[in-house]
């Protein structure tokens, strides 16, 4: 299948899953309504997941183990700003396998995704199988280790999340885990909420809309670059712009849909990308945008707050700081 058709279909499916979220979302609270996350693409022999799914939702990136697989994070611990490599297996949990094949989602067989406990640090990575032990002939004799360097400013606790799909099961899981990284600590403060992003090279994101807890909403990012708007990105990762959502808190991690995509007749590519993101509670979120023009990924990174209440204060109450 080719990725236009693979990327209808996902759409497809992640809009019947919103339909079946509404459903179910009667009969539980807020913080359990299914995320698109959890949602399946198909029913392919999943139905103790799916009872799973309407218990307990939780949202994607909290376990280091779920839908059966778990996160072997080789290299716990790296060091600020030194060049790492860091290795990982997916194991099956039925058996302790390494996972070996993967569906391709949004180009990628798997997406890594870096951050910081205190949001500041950020990295979208994809990591290779060796291409030596990669699939041959359809039978796989890699031993499913995944290799990425990193090289991480600033010493912390970071969260690592691996996004994918493993083949055959219809479902994308995201596991999460913890990296720890050595060197003087210097937390910093969730940056505070603000409509505007500046990015490296004179570019300026805007962002409209917003985040309601349990509900899907519009999240539009206009890409300007000195002050003119940008019509002319490039895809990246199947879209014109791939955006992450993390909770403050607890980095829970969202799944977040473009709407639209390059070559539907449609969508235009920039000034603006739009998505459709849900926050599963009210508090802070973190969201990371990454977007390619002139052959370059950027990214730009705004706090936005979903509902009210005690988290209200989420961007700190102290003045905006710059870094
Ligand atoms: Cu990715």
């Amino acid at each position: 299948m080719n990725t236009g058709l693979r990327i209808t279909a996902y759409a497809t499916a992640v809009a019947a899953a919103f339909g079946a979220a509404y459903a179910v979302g009667t009969n539980v609270d807020t913080v359990s309504k299914p995320v698109a996350h959890s949602e399946k693409k198909d029913h392919g022999g999943g139905h103790a997941e799916q009872g799973a799914a309407k218990k307990a939702a939780a949202p994607a990136g909290l376990q280091v183990s779920a839908h059966g697989y778990a996160l072997d994070l080789k290299t716990p611990r790296a060091k600020a700003g030194e060049r790492a490599d860091l290795r990982f297996t997916v194991r099956k949990e039925s058996s302790g396998a390494p996972l070996k094949t993967y569906e391709k989602d949004h180009g990628k067989e798997l997406h890594l995704i870096l951050a910081s406990r205190d949001l500041t640090t950020f990295r979208h990575l994809h990591p290779t199988l060796p291409q030596a032990l990669k699939e041959q002939g359809g039978t796989p004799i890699a031993d499913g280790t995944w290799s990425v360097p990193a090289k991480l400013p600033k010493a912390g606790d970071y969260r690592v999340f691996a996004d994918f799909t493993p083949r055959g099961a219809g479902q994308k899981v995201t596991l999460g885990t913890d990296l720890a990284v050595t060197g003087p600590y210097a937390p910093g403060k969730l940056p505070p909420v603000t409509a505007t992003a500046k990015a490296p090279d004179g570019y300026e994101v805007r962002l409209t809309g917003g985040l309601t807890p349990g509900k899907p909403r519009e999240v539009t990012l206009r890409v300007t670059r000195d002050g003119r708007p940008v019509t002319d990105l490039q895809p990246y990762l199947g879209a014109y712009g791939h955006l992450v959502a993390l909770r403050a808190g607890d980095l829970a991690y969202l799944h977040v849909h473009p709407n639209g995509e390059p070559g539907d007749g449609a969508t235009k590519p920039g000034p603006e990308v739009s998505f459709t993101a849900t926050a599963p509670s009210a508090g802070a979120y973190r969201l990371f945008l990454d977007f390619r023009h002139e052959g370059v990924v950027r990214t730009a990174a705004f706090t936005v707050r979903a509902g009210g209440g005690p988290h209200e204060a989420g961007g700190g109450t102290e003045a905006p700081h710059g870094h």
